[in-house]
């Protein structure tokens, strides 16, 4: 394989002086955040005056973590580490609880996310010769702004198509020659299903590549996507706090996530004793970003469970890779006392091959027990298949794989295919309907 680097003296920084580098940029992100009004109160009462309390990367655990719910108390500036006519731009999570989480950029900002977004792009073999379609979100949610900038910086054509209109997708793929498209995971499978309806011929699109993320998918699913539209498909991690996409991104090849080190202090940490864990073993991601100005954040819990691989990447970056996200802490069902991850059951459904395009998770009180219900579109051809029992070997083979690897007995409804939601965003997986107060 021939690798390319966009920035190849940070990516492949020898890893001591990645280190040193870290150690330095970490004290400089704790002055910078010890100006401000939430965190000059935070650190004062840990006992953290400045950059003498952190003399090695191992004193980092002396700073107090940050939650989603510390973003909402500082709103609206209270973590501003700048004046407010530096600020740049803000992007903002939708908010649904009512307080929006909301992060502000200044001009070093943006060119430092650019530039951590087109090194993302360009590990995965895009150049500027690439036509690159981003069929996702724009405005407050940080995918499409930050894919397009990433894009254009390595100079590629950019298509802002945003996400929906697959009739119009597919034009736009045609007319303009794209080779690689963004999108959720769910959208792209989505994709896929429309263009066999609508007959759109594999032959009259020049696709290579995708980059999916911004939700958990399984192994399975990426194969998935691969293999029916004939594409490599780049698993991209990142979230709002931490700028939103190009934290951590497949190199070409795709096995983990390089988490670019340079910009990110990454910890995984045991949820419940709240302790640094050695790399390879599994815990909830913390992160110290380590260039931002206009918004410095400290230790952040991401509430993403992942592992760090232990080996080197053949590709020759040095920075650590992070494995597939299982999912959010806060995302585990607990079903009749067992503890389920939506993406075991994303696992084993995509891995059927019978099974659609979409699948969805119910979850119900039926008297003192939960009853887990999984949907599962199943293509046009066999749901109209006259005889029944082709349909019921279908539902028990998922029933019984399901039930041998969550050990959970579901209930399974086989439906047919393009009839579940789809969303042009984030997919919603689970609907738990379950009262929110027993
Ligand atoms: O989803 C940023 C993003 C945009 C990432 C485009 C990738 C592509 P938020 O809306 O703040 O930001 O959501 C962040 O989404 O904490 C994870 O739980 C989840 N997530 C993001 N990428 C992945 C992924 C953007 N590749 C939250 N696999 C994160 C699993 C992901 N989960």
């Amino acid at each position: 394989m021939n690798f390319q680097y966009w920035h190849p003296e940070k990516e492949k920084m020898d890893r001591a002086a990645l280190k040193v580098f870290q150690l330095g940029a970490v004290q400089k992100t704790l002055v910078r955040a010890l100006k401000t009004d939430f965190y000059g109160k935070r650190l004062a009462e840990a006992g953290i005056k400045g950059a003498d309390d952190i003399r090695s990367l191992d004193h980092i655990k002396r700073i107090p973590f940050t939650t989603k719910h510390d973003l909402r108390t500082a709103f609206p500036y209270g973590m501003l580490a700048v004046g407010k006519d530096d600020v740049l731009r803000l992007h903002a999570s939708s908010g649904t609880t009512g307080v929006p989480t909301t992060i502000y950029f200044n001009r070093n900002d943006i060119v430092s996310w650019t530039g951590l977004v087109a090194r993302s792009i360009f590990s995965t073999g895009c150049d500027r010769r690439d036509v690159f379609q981003n069929m996702i979100t724009y405005g407050l949610f940080t995918g499409g702004l930050g894919f397009h900038y990433g894009g254009e910086e390595i100079g590629m054509l950019v298509i802002p198509s945003g996400p929906g209109n697959t009739s119009r997708q597919f034009r736009l793929m045609r007319d303009y020659g794209t080779t690689v498209v963004h999108a959720t995971p769910s959208f792209l499978l989505h994709v896929e299903s429309k263009m066999r309806e609508e007959g759109v011929a594999r032959e009259n699109i020049s696709l290579k590549r995708a980059f999916a993320g911004a939700e958990p998918y399984s192994e399975d699913t990426r194969r998935r996507i691969e293999e029916l539209l004939r594409i490599d498909v780049f698993n991209s991690y990142g979230l709002s706090e931490m700028n939103g996409p190009g934290v951590a991104f497949e190199c070409q090849c795709k096995n983990g996530m390089h988490l670019w080190e340079d910009a990110f202090f990454a910890e995984i940490i045991d949820p419940d004793t709240l302790e640094p864990l050695p790399d390879g073993e599994t815990g909830e991601l913390v992160l110290t970003t380590l260039s931002r100005e206009a918004m410095p954040i400290l230790r952040y819990r991401t509430r993403d469970i992942t592992a760090f691989y232990t080996e080197a990447c053949p590709c020759g970056r040095t920075h650590r890779r992070i494995r597939r996200i299982k999912g959010r802490s806060d995302d585990m069902l607990i079903i009749n006392g067992v503890n389920i991850f939506p993406s075991q059951i994303e696992e084993v459904v995509m891995g059927i091959r019978e099974v659609g395009n979409n699948y969805l998770i119910v979850v119900e009180k039926e008297g003192f027990m939960d009853r887990l219900t999984v949907k599962t579109e199943i293509s046009l051809e066999i749901f109209k298949d006259d005889d029944s029992r082709v349909l019921n070997a279908i539902r028990e083979n998922i029933r019984r794989t399901l039930q041998t690897a969550i050990t959970v007995n579901p209930k399974v409804e086989l439906v047919e295919s393009n009839s579940l939601p789809v969303s042009e965003g984030k997919a919603i997986r689970v609907m738990d309907k379950r009262p929110k107060d027993v």
